[in-house]
């Protein structure tokens, strides 16, 4: 049994824990729009304090980072709003200062505002999210075609256009990390694209659903076995991208980092000719050492850590094997 001293001390204690709360929610809210402004400069990689969306290197990329930015302030309004209300609601109809409640269940003119209104707010994002999903959903007139297929766990591409055949990009194993290179998102034969063009991007997933997404580029994509999805970007800055499979496809799945290197025209079609015609044993080794300027030195010697990344192809061998 408690008794009205305790009972004090725990009514001090709840009201204590009550206005710590309010006051971490007034600072998560005012907090919201302060961090939008701070877009973070990156190419997907993960800097100290980083918040919200990357800047973008396509249309896309930044259309929905504006548009993150617009819901954003809609949500913080709402919420300082509902909070406002639900604060003068307890301080005003508070036992003490309200005896005797009102009997009142019913109000005609407040039922149809809190039914307009959502409505209107819900019409407001629902336009502009429509109009950008539509956008998103397939290329005017693509100067090139990117076949992105997903693998347990690794990504294949293939460049039909430029007679670059399907290759395989698989993560570099923990020991032959360098300094030029990022743990779990540097790969091998990275994806080697040119800017200023239009790429139709086709794609599917050879065993399970996987998912390609480039923050940067404001692409994500799912990678269905048996369904071929489409959609498009158009890179307009220089630079190397990261990006992950966003959706579990098996044990593996954090293990398949996705590395973009968007290059000049020039550069692509150099890039290209490489990797048919170079006279080195592996092709695209030399193209890339060559053009991208990336260091293979890692490859020479075997990794100790090497299991952790099966070689390509291997999980077909075990789909094939279970048919
Ligand atoms: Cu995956």
């Amino acid at each position: 049994m408690m008794g009205p001293l305790g009972l004090l001390k725990n009514l001090r204690f709840a009201k204590l824990r009550v206005a710590a709360f309010m006051a971490a929610l007034t600072g998560i809210i005012a907090g919201a729009p302060l961090s939008s402004a701070l877009a973070w400069e990156g190419n997907g990689t993960p800097v100290p304090w980083q918040l919200d969306l990357p800047s973008g290197a396509t249309v896309i990329g930044r259309q929905l980072a504006s548009f993150h930015q617009e819901l954003l302030i809609i949500i913080t309004a709402i919420t300082v709003f509902v909070f406002i209300l639900l604060a003068y609601v307890a301080i005003r109809f508070r036992r003490s200062a309200n005896p005797v409640p009102t009997r009142t269940t019913h109000n005609f003119t407040i039922e149809v505002i809190w039914t307009v209104v959502p409505v209107l707010i819900l019409a407001v994002i629902a336009f502009p999210s429509f109009k950008l999903l539509y956008y998103m959903d397939r290329a005017e007139k693509p100067e090139m075609t990117l076949k992105i297929t997903g693998h347990q766990w690794y990504w294949n591409y293939e460049l039909p256009d430029q007679k670059v055949e399907e290759y395989s990009s698989n993560l570099i194993p923990d020991d032959k990390i360098g300094p030029s290179q990022i743990r779990l998102l540097s790969v091998d034969y990275p994806l080697v694209v040119p800017v200023d063009t239009t790429i139709q991007i086709l794609i599917n997933g050879a065993d399970v659903i996987h998912s390609w997404l480039v923050g940067d580029l404001g692409v994500q994509k799912s990678a269905f076995p048996g369904r071929t999805n489409e959609t498009w970007m158009k890179i307009d800055k220089e630079g190397t991208y990261y990006g992950q499979c966003t959706q579990i496809c098996g044990d593996r799945h954090g293990y398949m980092p996705i590395e973009v290197h968007a290059i000049s025209k020039e550069k692509f079609a150099q890039w290209t000719d490489l990797v048919q015609h170079s006279t080195a044993k592996d092709k695209m080794r030399d193209a890339n050492e060559k053009v991208l300027g990336l260091d293979y030195k890692w490859m020479d010697s075997p990794s100790k850590t090497a299991e952790v990344a099966p070689p390509a192809g291997a999980s077909d061998q075990r789909v094939t094997a279970s048919r």
